[in-house]
């Protein structure tokens, strides 16, 4: 999904069996990352223009993942070198082509 500089993403949590968590090093430099509890509904805000990878930590493996562009895809080059399961790399090249 698209998002602006300035924005809050808010993952609303209908199923205590997932949460919402940026996936490490899947972040513009100097956005914060988020860590979402099971169950927890959790905002992030978007800080900086890049791509945020977001994944459900316990499907992470299943491809439960989110990618939120913002503005410029400056670090575009660093999350696709990036070591990512491959179901939710699958579901990431797929929007990367989108971009
Ligand atoms: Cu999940």
């Amino acid at each position: 999904m698209k998002a602006n500089v300035g924005d809050t993403i808010k993952f609303v949590a209908v199923d205590a069996g997932h949460n919402a968590e940026t996936i490490p090093g899947f972040l513009p430099d100097g956005a914060t990352p988020i860590t979402g509890k099971a169950g927890e509904t959790i905002e992030m805000p978007i800080t900086q223009e890049g791509l945020y990878g977001i994944q459900c930590h316990p499907h992470y493996g299943l491809g439960m993942v989110a990618l939120i562009e913002a503005g410029k895809l400056v670090n575009i080059g660093a999350v696709k070198a990036l070591h990512i399961p491959k179901k939710a790399a699958d579901k990431f090249d797929t929007w990367f082509d989108q971009l």
